[in-house]
């Protein structure tokens, strides 16, 4: 059986020109064993929501999935399927991709996130058990990594968080095959990885991967373990390829037809390419058997279950009818005391409301509880064998938190919010990509947005990481002006069910600058908050602390006869979504002036030609916030002064018209 595993593996990627044979061939019998006598899944029914969860963190190696999906006789994974492995369409895509095809949990491939991603599918699993019981929700989270994935550093935070928490239902099992891309592991690590794991709490054992029983039995040991497993699994990389097993030439590149054929003779499979004999597809189909028989006995106890109607609400994730209202007496409330808050403090705010109205909102920080405002009634924090918690201490580790959370997404059951400063999302990125790319709804809390964080200076005020975060495709990237705003931001993001969210917020106070809450103006991702008296001269755009600026600038421009509009535009990609006619009629025709505490890149899509921007050249300094925006000239006097330039007759000889020499570094 694991021998159909290898052929086929090694036949779609020499079909394909392209792929990672070593991997599965060398992961075949272990994976064999946790596929055909422990894994619950049903190929009939892969989103049964108490299936176990297959994590293959060594994505290069997708054949090895993709072949057992065949095998095991999943709908979606005939053998054309195989037989086009990488082509364009196909669901069997280079690395797994969530979403592709059914079973693949989550996307793999960038070594060390799907460890990282099983964790929150592993604390997800405990949380709803702790919720609904050991009838309905009563898995397990297994995954496959290899020494990539152990050398990132995201394992680190990974193991120690789900040693930590002691997440007993994770089984890891570890390719430990020796080899890496460059040649040996010996050139670039000597770790022993098993006192690591041990020191983190974890359970540990060794096999010869290549020993079915050796795997079977410490699979059963882990199954009795309340703590974490690692299963170190000695393999050779391509076992079965005459000459090129055990090294790196086998990691990623096709065979090549004689080694295949000498493979063939080696491992005694007389049969041609992609072909299964009828005995081993039957073998491998029956084992499905067993899961099968699960899921309908848990069926029958769904059924049966006075708790069915919220079980299955909580899978769908669907808000409820309350919701909405409850949101909107906020921002009524809100309006009528026009507070004078930070954004996080509004944030706080509008989560006293969501998480009161919503039973499957899970927060966390990465150690900034109380900077980040992201614990609320009535959450209590999940512990060490307490999953009934709704808040997670995910500890200094924002990578692991954003991998968790993309793992609480997928596993479902609940809403996953977590916050740290937005200049440590660059720590978080890799995990906020795959948030996007696997369209979760996860929602991240940056607080401290700008130079307006002030006196922690430049190393933690954020400048490129608008830019950057905008820059990533199906993210939303919220920067609210007010309380109104931020709660509005919040009701985006938790009815975006398939983006995820950035909410970047200010340390420092900010005035409610909306006073009306007809509808959710931040839906539109830009708005006319202020219109100009009469046609535009000017049109002042501006996101977060800045739209504060703005108003003051128009309020100046106005009183000398400059007509100025203010847009706010707490959303780009929402605003980007909208109609031409929508955003021509924002935006304008009146020259733009951008202004944001943060780098340019980016702006000039919305400021056109004629335009100016107001914000960050360079790095920000440390000092008090005023004295910073003063420095650095983003205020009301530097947008005023850029207005009446822009609106100069453009007849004037350039000496003329270049701006005073305070100003040059602006404009
Ligand atoms: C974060 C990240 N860095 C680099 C790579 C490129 N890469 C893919 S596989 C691989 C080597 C992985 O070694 P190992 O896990 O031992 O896999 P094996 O060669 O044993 O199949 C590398 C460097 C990647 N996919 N992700
Ligand atoms: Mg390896």
């Amino acid at each position: 059986m694991a021998n159909a595993v290898r052929f086929l593996a090694m036949d779609a990627v020499e079909a394909a020109k392209s792929g990672h044979p070593g991997m599965p061939m060398g992961m075949a019998d272990a994976a064999a064993v946790l596929f055909a006598r422990h894994l619950n899944i049903d190929p009939l029914d892969p989103q049964w929501p108490d299936r176990d969860r297959f994590v293959l963190s060594a994505g290069h190696g997708s054949m090895l999935q993709y072949a057992l999906h065949y095998l095991l006789g999943y709908a979606d994974m005939p053998l054309e399927a195989l037989q086009r492995f990488r082509q364009l369409g196909s669901p069997t895509a280079g690395h797994p991709e969530h979403g592709h095809c059914a079973g693949i949990e989550t996307t793999t491939g960038p070594l060390g996130q799907g460890l990282a991603t099983a964790v929150g599918m592993a604390l997800a699993e405990r949380m709803l058990n702790a919720r609904f019981g050991d009838d309905l929700v009563n898995h397990r989270t297994y995954v496959i990594a290899g020494d990539g994935c152990l050398m990132e550093g995201l394992s680190q935070e990974a193991i120690d968080l789900a040693g930590h928490l002691g997440l007993g239902r994770l089984v890891v099992l570890w390719d430990n095959n020796g080899i890496s891309i460059d040649g040996s592991t010996g050139l670039s690590t000597s770790t022993c990885q098993l006192d690591r794991f041990s020191a983190s709490g974890w359970a540990v054992t060794e096999t010869d991967g290549h020993a079915p029983d050796e795997v079977d039995a410490a699979l059963e040991a882990a199954k009795q373990s309340s703590r974490p497993s690692l299963i170190a699994c000695r393999t050779i990389i391509g076992f079965g390829a005459p000459t090129k097993a055990g090294t790196e030439s086998v990691h990623g590149a096709p065979l090549g037809a004689a080694e295949i054929e000498s493979a063939r003779k080696k491992l005694d499979w007389p049969y041609p390419p992609f072909v299964i004999p009828a005995d081993i597809l039957a073998a491998w189909r029956g084992t499905t058997e067993r899961a099968a028989k699960a899921r309908r006995l848990w069926s029958q106890r769904l059924a049966a279950s006075d708790r069915k109607g919220a079980f299955e609400r909580a899978c769908r994730g669907e808000l409820p009818e309350h919701f909405g209202p409850r949101m909107r007496d906020l921002k009524e409330h809100l309006i009528a005391r026009a507070p004078r808050i930070a954004t996080r403090k509004a944030s706080e705010t509008a989560l006293q409301t969501i998480n009161a109205a919503l039973d499957n909102t899970v927060g966390g920080s990465a150690d900034l509880t109380h900077s980040n405002l992201t614990l609320t009634k009535p959450l209590t924090p999940v512990a060490p064998g307490r999953f009934d918690g709704r808040y997670l201490h995910y500890g200094i580790r924002e990578h692991a938190m954003a991998a968790a959370m993309n793992g609480i997404a997928l596993h479902g059951g609940f809403i996953p919010y977590g916050g740290t400063f937005l200049v440590f999302s660059d720590y978080a990125r890799g995990a906020i990509r795959l948030s996007a790319l696997m369209r979760q709804r996860v929602i991240y809390v940056l607080t401290h947005d700008s130079i307006g964080l002030g006196e922690d200076g430049p190393t933690h005020q954020p400048v490129e990481h608008l830019a950057a975060l905008r820059a990533i495709p199906n993210l939303n990237v919220f920067r609210p002006a007010d309380a109104v705003e931020t709660a509005e931001c919040w009701e985006l993001a938790l009815g975006s069910p398939s983006s995820p969210s950035v909410l970047c917020l200010s340390r420092q106070n900010l005035p409610t600058v909306r006073s009306e809450v007809l509808e959710n103006r931040s839906a539109r991702g830009a708005y006319v908050l202020e219109e100009a008296d009469g046609s535009r001269d000017v049109t002042l755009l501006a996101t977060g602390s800045e739209v504060e600026i703005a108003l003051a600038a128009a309020g100046v421009l106005s009183a000398s006869g400059i007509r100025a509009a203010v847009v706010s535009m707490p959303c780009w990609e929402r605003f980007e979504a909208e109609s031409a006619d929508y955003r021509a009629a924002v935006l304008g025709t009146a020259p733009r002036i951008g202004i944001e505490a943060a780098a340019r890149f980016g702006w000039d899509r919305w400021i056109g030609d004629g335009g100016a921007f107001i914000g960050m050249q360079g790095f920000g300094a440390s000092g008090p916030a005023p004295e910073l925006y003063r420095h650095f000239q983003i205020t009301s006097e530097a947008v005023v002064a850029v207005a009446v330039r822009l609106l100069e007759p453009r007849s004037k000889s350039p000496t003329e018209t270049s701006p005073p020499r305070s100003l040059s570094r602006i404009v």
